[in-house]
């Protein structure tokens, strides 16, 4: 045998025995690599005389070429073999349940807050919105709020930094007020203080410096204002009471208005609703007179002060109106039996999927008004 046929016959069988692409790959560089055996040989065609060529040159580049075919075979066989184990090992269960994908909820406070714009629009009113930032015009001045206001102290409101041209911090809206301010300004401007008719509810987050078990710092109100001619209380508390009862999906419940104070309503009411105990669980309805009953404050109300009317730009002597406000977050809370405040802001996923309510659902009407 040849020295060529030796030396191809050694490679063939070193790439049979090799088993991973490393050792082939060395294998490939000691035979073919640049300064390869069988490369060095192919150099050495150029030195040797024609007939020695003709023979030689066949021999050389046969070999080089069943070394590569054998190391290109070798390596196809590798892969299948990996491929093959893997076969063998990785099974795939098309029978197994496929992962669920979390669906997410509707929490309580934006499906309140949905309720609440329906039983509203029943009775003619529109959701107005605002910004959560807000100046002192807006969260306190227009609103007859007077500048040594308990309200308007560092201690209870979250005032930025920074001041305004006027020397005024930007604040944190403390309630949703400022909402119907801003409606009745724009009124009064779009009507060149002429005037016209108001219905609004204004929902939405609010701030207070505050947080204990019953408190969080961020809340959400509703708020709504009715601006007409010869409205009264008896229009209040009717609104009330209509929305109470559409609300909590009872036609059994009772409102008691008690004299109360604030700088933006004269006169101002606390409205309680009556509760009863029915199954050893208090629910809102029923006799509040009966065994266990009572009376639970769930709004603040009143007539809208003349003050703020005008520092709105609209003539108080033509228009009168009643507004109220009340913690969505309370409401949520007794409609829907929660009893922790802290955990609806918590983020806490399993208190969703439990409290939460499915986004397909049809939107509930509460029973609609008058249903
Ligand atoms: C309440 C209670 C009573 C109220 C008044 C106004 C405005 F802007 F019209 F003057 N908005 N909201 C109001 C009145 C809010 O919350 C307990």
């Amino acid at each position: 045998m040849s020295d060529i046929e030796v030396i191809k016959d050694k490679y063939l069988g070193e790439i049979s025995a090799a088993t991973d692409g490393d050792a082939l790959e060395t294998i490939r560089v000691a035979a073919l690599g640049k300064k390869g055996e069988i490369s060095l040989l192919l150099k050495t065609l150029g030195k040797m005389t024609p007939e020695e060529r003709q023979t030689e040159g066949p021999k050389i580049n046969g070999a080089r070429q069943a070394v590569a075919d054998a190391i290109a075979a070798r390596k196809e066989a590798m892969e299948s073999d990996v491929l093959n184990a893997r076969l063998a090992t990785e099974k795939l269960d098309m029978t197994l349940p496929p992962p669920s994908a979390p669906k997410g909820s509707i929490h309580p406070v934006s499906q309140v807050m949905d309720e609440l714009a329906e039983i509203f629009a029943d009775l003619g009113f529109s959701v107005a919105t605002g910004p959560e930032i807000e100046d002192d015009w807006h969260n306190f001045t227009a609103l007859n709020i007077p500048e040594t206001h308990p309200a308007r102290a560092m201690h209870d409101t979250f005032y930025f930094p920074q001041t305004d041209d006027q020397g005024m911090p930007k604040l944190l809206r403390t309630h949703t007020s400022p909402v119907q301010i801003r409606t009745m300004m724009d009124v009064a401007k779009q009507t060149d203080g002429e005037g016209e008719p108001i219905y609004i509810i204004a929902p939405g987050r609010t701030y207070r410096s505050d947080s204990d078990a019953t408190h969080t710092p961020m809340f959400h109100q509703v708020e709504g204002l009715v601006i007409d001619k010869n409205i009264h209380m008896g229009h209040l508390k009717w609104t009330l009471e209509t929305f109470v009862r559409a609300f909590f999906e009872r036609d059994d419940i009772e409102l008691r208005l008690r004299p109360s104070y604030f700088p933006f309503t004269e006169p101002s009411a606390e409205v309680d609703v009556g509760f009863s105990v029915e199954k050893g669980r208090r629910i809102i309805g029923g006799d509040p007179r009966g065994d266990n009953g009572g009376w639970m404050e769930i709004l603040g109300s009143g007539m809208v002060h003349p003050n703020v009317i005008r520092n709105c730009g609209l003539d108080p002597d033509v228009w009168q109106g009643f507004a109220f406000g009340c913690g969505i977050d309370r409401l949520a809370m007794l409609k829907y039996g929660m009893d922790d405040l802290r955990a609806f802001f918590d983020g806490d996923l399993r208190w969703t999927e439990h409290y939460g309510f499915d986004a397909l659902d049809v939107p509930t009407l509460s029973g609609g008004v008058g249903a």
